[in-house]
């Protein structure tokens, strides 16, 4: 049997910090080294390896993934969709060569598994709005989108003709209360939790009315964990999953947290972020997930809403 060690690079992010936290509980806090270009999150502090990495430098990342004797690397270093449009090249270049540079050392030291995050921003507004399927007409209009759906591809690539073992979700818009977002169109339905408990009132940049596919982090970490212990002869989609458990507006979520907080009032002034979340589906299809390798969301709105206050009232 093999003795996993696992790389996380991007671990102090939104997704990195739960995500590195629930594999050292599976595989052990020794065998699960946290890597970042900020500094490591106080959350992961004290409970396992971290080292300094930039995916942008590949020998200083080849000699890491060796010095490690690393097995698996979780590729979660990225520029969000929001951020991507203030800086359309430098989102291009870090999702792009950040993941050729981990595919390549994967192929080279044959890294046993690889796992590395899409988004539901590979769809754009050709795509259909309502229940959108695995495979449909996808036409991104963001530079992050676009860098997804080429890095779908690459991954589909390096799988067939290296046999890397890459999988990879589709995530809907994340929302947590342990990390903060970093720079998404999503990032709204995080906010509004603690801006409702904090002040009692938000302003939204989005339009009341927008839908948009979400799910709450404890579903997407055990999405990330099923997916990679999944047997190989269950994963048909080298490209990538669709995963999604809920598609709500701002004006639903405000309703749902308004259940908990009754004085909590909501504003909108919709930003550039709206016409990225009009160019998205509102809700997604992801019944081959479900056929493949089981997956079935826990949390909906309103379980995440009292989840999620619960825990930001008593950290
Ligand atoms: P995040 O911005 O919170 O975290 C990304 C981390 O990567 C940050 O800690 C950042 O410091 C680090 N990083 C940036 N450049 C780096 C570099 N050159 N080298 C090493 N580390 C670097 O992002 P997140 O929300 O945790 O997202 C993780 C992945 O999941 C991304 O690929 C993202 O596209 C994808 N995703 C996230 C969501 C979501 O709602 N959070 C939804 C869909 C897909
Ligand atoms: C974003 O809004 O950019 C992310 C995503 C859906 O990929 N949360």
């Amino acid at each position: 049997m093999i003795r996993e060690r696992i790389l996380v690079i991007g671990a102090s992010g939104q997704i990195g910090v739960e995500l590195t936290l629930a594999l050292r509980k599976i595989y052990g806090n020794n065998n699960v080294v946290a890597s970042d270009l900020r500094e490591e999150n106080e959350l992961l502090k004290g409970t396992g390896p971290y080292v300094s990495i930039d995916v942008m430098n590949k020998e200083m990342l080849h000699v890491q993934v060796i010095r490690q004797n690393i097995t698996q690397i979780y590729l979660l270093a990225a520029i969000l969709s929001a951020t991507g449009e203030k800086n359309p090249n430098l989102a291009w270049h870090l999702n792009m060569q950040g993941l050729l540079n981990v595919l390549d050392i994967a192929r080279e030291e044959k890294i046993y598994k690889v796992y590395w995050p899409s988004s539901i921003a590979v769809f754009g507004p050709t795509s259909p709005k309502q229940n959108c399927p695995q495979q449909t007409i996808i036409e991104p209009t963001t530079v992050y989108g676009i860098s997804k759906y080429a890095g779908e591809f690459w991954c589909n690539y390096y799988h067939q003709r290296y046999q890397v073992d890459v999988r990879s979700l589709r995530y809907p818009g994340l929302i947590s209360y342990k990390s903060a977002p970093g720079g998404g169109t999503t990032d709204y339905a995080v906010e509004i939790y603690h801006e409702a408990l904090e002040e009692k009132k938000y302003t939204c940049f989005l339009r009341e009315d927008t839908y948009l596919p979400m799910m709450y982090m404890p579903d997407a970490i055990r999405a990330t964990i099923e997916l990679m212990e999944a047997p190989t002869a269950d994963i048909s989609i080298r490209t990538s999953y669709n995963v999604s458990a809920m598609s709500f507006s701002p004006k639903e979520i405000s309703a749902a947290i308004k259940n908990y907080i009754p004085e909590f009032t909501i504003s909108y002034e919709p930003d550039y972020r709206q016409s990225i979340a009009d160019s998205w589906p509102q809700s997604i299809d992801d019944s081959v997930a479900g056929k493949d390798w089981g997956w079935k969301p826990e949390f909906d709105l309103n379980k995440m809403t009292k989840d999620m206050l619960e825990n930001l009232r008593h950290p």
